[in-house]
């Protein structure tokens, strides 16, 4: 039973009041924002602890679902917790009644504690199940680190420790009481469980989302420390919180590579022997009984340490290898989110036995039953090549989870087909009947509800507030597009547009215009991601106005956020780039604000949540079949905003349900790319094609300050080396077709009524990319709930 909504508000507010007088001897009226949080978040964890007991127990007794990954990328939770409890509205008014402003919390650190796309997938599956009663639960890493904070100094990329916990964890309850010890060759520390509420929309159903910190079981070396040697008394204390102190260690050294093994170990380790016990605990249960009750889904091959130490673990509870194996598989899942070869981990098997030895040792054993099934199918040469779990001494981590998993799925409907058709040709050619698809989704709670509070109401008031737990609802809007409601969409939009240039302004220096078409690319920074096919046009476009033309083309803000890994030197490259120009075009009087480029800092999920409503085209512009799905493309839909894409990942069913007439579709497609992998050219094209030469040159000729990384960049678009292609991604060969759609798209961006219309079919489209979908899916077709 929900309680009433007001009553609900009060007892957060006095809970919080209280928290406030206790903790800190002060009025709410006197919290800075680090307190405000802190007294909420508590505030709120203390209404819910009824609900969120009763969900354990009820998650710990039937058959429950758990989602193993390496990133939750769950971004700042006190707007969307009170959100989704229905209180937001009037907590905020309850607080501006004694002159609080609920947004001065926007300031509070965001947990980064993900990368990208596959650590908000994983955030919004929780908020799905949570809000549609699915039993499930998250297990993962509590780094004391998050991903690097981000800021330019002089166009290029500095990285800074994101020292999110720096104002408290206020959502997290430790339970020392629950930790577990992991053992690994060289080290023994303790996992200790830090749990979070996941709070469903409109419901009582709390899911858990546990996160585990590495510590020492001796943190203080008494004797060391009585000598003076204090290095040495901290010693076991620093080597154990390491582990899980940065997301993504840098692991080019073998020191390195160490380091982020133990991380997934100890995750594994930690959350199967945690399960293992619940399950124990749970009454008249055997160890077969597991996968009756346990549904495991690895998300990508970071967890994937998890089988072989289940394994091990059912083995010292009495179980035959052949016996473990069997509950193992039964109880495992796994989703591929990459085909990008370089990302398919692989492990030296010296390196795990350095690690986990006796988990090491079952892998050998998994290993060499897959050997023998596969004989026993006939499979022998390069087949039996392409398979092997263990090749010398490396293991292939997506081979080892295809064998063990009972099923395999992809993101989107291509990424599915293409590892059929080729990732795991072989493994489907044997076991069909695994391979699934699951297209992914986003949570309309916080990718509309909360981030547009704007759009959501014209919506509410349109077609009511059904689309905010059955997002299918959105396509009654089809029959309600008229004048009217293109008109009030444009003023929501412009209104968006508005509170996204204040912020940036304050931000990042940049003043833009609301009165111009708001171009974006927001994503991870990579070359196949092909920012600097988005930046080579805007090159284009500035030098033709340059020479005169354009002249009728309506102003256009192209913004970017993205953040490159740390040792990726491309990908650097291409931000400096990327400033460089911008402080050329930005500066130029020529273009008078014609034009102007903005590349935000330290881009992150609250900054998604402001830019994804102002935006006008949404680029996904990569070479079809690399990206598995894309979910920003989905969330920019959602909002509004027209797609100017490729037919890759989820694209390709963006634009079946909402038609390629209402996007900007180019470029080639799989079949295009297979047909001209072997002969393509890219200096051929160069060479005959002098304007696009001129664009690709300004990274070398001195249109903006050059340097050895952009040269590089330079002869990598023309001159294969080693075992690195020509122009890899493909952005002399889709340039062309790109040019005109982005082009197209802008100028008719200008037909504000024509425009508009398609920005609405597209939201009212927009219903099959909610993760309420996809998760039902997965409970349905993969986990059995
Ligand atoms: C990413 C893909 C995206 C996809 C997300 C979520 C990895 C390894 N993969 O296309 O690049 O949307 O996963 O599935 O981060």
């Amino acid at each position: 039973m929900m309680i009433e909504s007001g009553t609900r508000s009060r007892a957060i507010l006095e809970k919080a009041e209280e928290l406030c007088f206790c903790n800190h001897q002060i009025s709410i009226a006197d919290a800075n924002p680090v307190q405000l949080h802190e007294c909420l978040a508590e505030a709120v964890v203390h209404e819910l602890s009824g609900a969120w007991n009763r969900s354990r127990r009820n998650h710990d007794r039937g058959r429950h679902a758990g989602y193993l990954s390496a990133e939750f990328l769950i971004g700042k939770l006190v707007y969307s917790n009170l959100y989704n409890l229905g209180v937001l509205r009037e907590v905020r008014a309850l607080l501006a009644e004694k002159g609080v402003d609920l947004a001065c919390m926007e300031d509070i650190e965001d947990a980064s504690l993900g990368n990208g796309g596959l650590g908000r997938l994983a955030a919004c599956f929780l908020d799905s199940a949570a809000t549609h009663g699915i039993p499930l639960d998250g297990y993962g890493l509590r780094y004391r680190y998050g991903l690097f904070k981000q800021t330019f100094e002089n166009g290029e990329q500095v990285e800074g420790a994101d020292d999110w916990l720096r104002d408290g964890d206020p959502w997290s309850c430790r339970r020392y009481g629950e930790a577990v010890r992991v053992v690994m060759a060289d080290q023994t520390v303790i996992a200790v469980p830090y749990d979070m509420p996941v709070i469903g929309y409109g419901t009582d159903n709390v899911g858990t989302l546990r996160l585990w910190q590495s510590e020492s079981e001796h943190p203080l070396d008494f004797a060391a420390y009585n000598r003076q040697d204090y290095v040495t008394s901290m010693r076991d204390k620093n080597l154990a919180e390491s582990i899980t102190s940065v997301l993504y260690p840098d692991d080019s050294t073998w020191e390195g590579k160490r380091l982020r093994l133990k991380q997934q170990y100890f995750l594994c380790s930690a959350t199967m022997q945690d399960l293992l016990r619940r399950h124990r605990r749970a009454g008249d249960r055997t160890v077969l009984d597991f996968a009756k009750y346990h549904a495991l889904q690895l998300n990508d091959t970071h967890p994937v340490l998890a089988i072989p130490e289940l394994i091990r673990l059912l083995m010292q509870e009495g179980l035959e290898f052949e016996r473990a194996f069997q509950v193992t598989r039964s109880t495992f899942s796994y989703t591929n989110h990459t085909v990008l070869g370089e990302a398919l981990e692989r492990w030296d098997m010296n390196l795990i036995e350095s690690v986990c030895p006796e988990t090491a040792q079952i892998i050998r054993r998994i290993d060499e039953r897959a050997r023998g099934r596969m004989e026993s199918h006939g499979i022998y040469g390069d087949m039996l090549y392409n398979m092997q779990i263990l090749d010398g001494n490396t293991v292939h981590m997506a081979r080892l989870a295809v064998y063990t998993s009972s099923t395999i799925n992809g993101v989107a409907a291509i990424h599915t087909e293409i590892l059929k058709r080729d990732v795991f040709r072989d493994w489907y050619a044997v076991y069909p009947e695994r391979f699934q698809n699951k297209t992914n989704g986003i949570t309309q709670r916080r990718w509309l509800g909360l981030c547009n509070a704007e759009l959501s109401d014209l919506i509410r008031r349109t077609i009511g507030t059904g689309f905010l737990t059955d997002l299918s609802r959105l396509g009654e809007l089809k029959h309600a597009i008229d004048d009217r409601l293109v008109q009030d969409f444009r003023a929501v939009k412009r209104i968006k547009k508005e509170q996204l240039a204040q912020w940036i302004e304050k931000h990042e220096g940049v003043s833009l215009s609301p009165d111009s078409v708001f171009d974006v690319q927001i994503k991870r920074l990579h070359e196949y991601k092909r920012q600097l096919m988005n930046a080579f046009s805007i090159m284009d476009i500035y030098l033709s106005m340059k020479r005169g033309e354009l002249r009728d083309m309506p102003n256009t803000t192209f913004i970017f956020g993205a953040k490159a890994a740390s040792s990726y030197a491309r990908a650097k490259a291409i931000i400096r780039y990327i400033n460089r120009m911008a402080e050329l075009i930005n500066h130029d009087p020529d273009i008078a604000g014609r034009i102007r480029v903005v590349f935000v800092q330290n881009y992150n999920c609250s900054y998604a949540e402001r830019i994804i409503p102002a935006a006008d085209i949404s680029e996904q512009i990569s070479p079809a079949g690399l990206e598995a799905s894309g979910t920003g493309n989905m969330k920019l839909m959602l909002n509004g905003a027209v797609t100017l894409g490729t037919l890759d990942g989820a694209n390709v069913e963006i634009a079946e349900e909402a038609g390629a007439e209402n996007n900007y579709i180019f470029g080639m497609t799989v079949d295009d790319i297979d047909r001209v992998r072997g002969s393509y050219d890219p200096k051929g094209i160069y060479d005959g094609n002098e304007s696009l030469r001129r664009i690709v040159d300004t990274l070398i000729d001195g249109t903006v300050p050059t340097d050895d990384g952009l040269r590089e960049l330079h002869s990598s678009l023309l001159y294969s080396a080693g075992w690195s292609r020509a122009d890899n991604y493909y952005v002399l060969l889709d340039y062309p077709a790109y040019r005109e759609a982005k082009l197209r798209a802008i100028y008719d961006w200008a037909d504000s009524a024509a425009f508009g219309r398609k920005c609405l079919w597209n939201i009212a489209s927009a219903g099959k990319f909610s993760s309420d979908r996809t998760v039902q899916e997965y409970a349905r077709d993969i986990w059995k709930l």
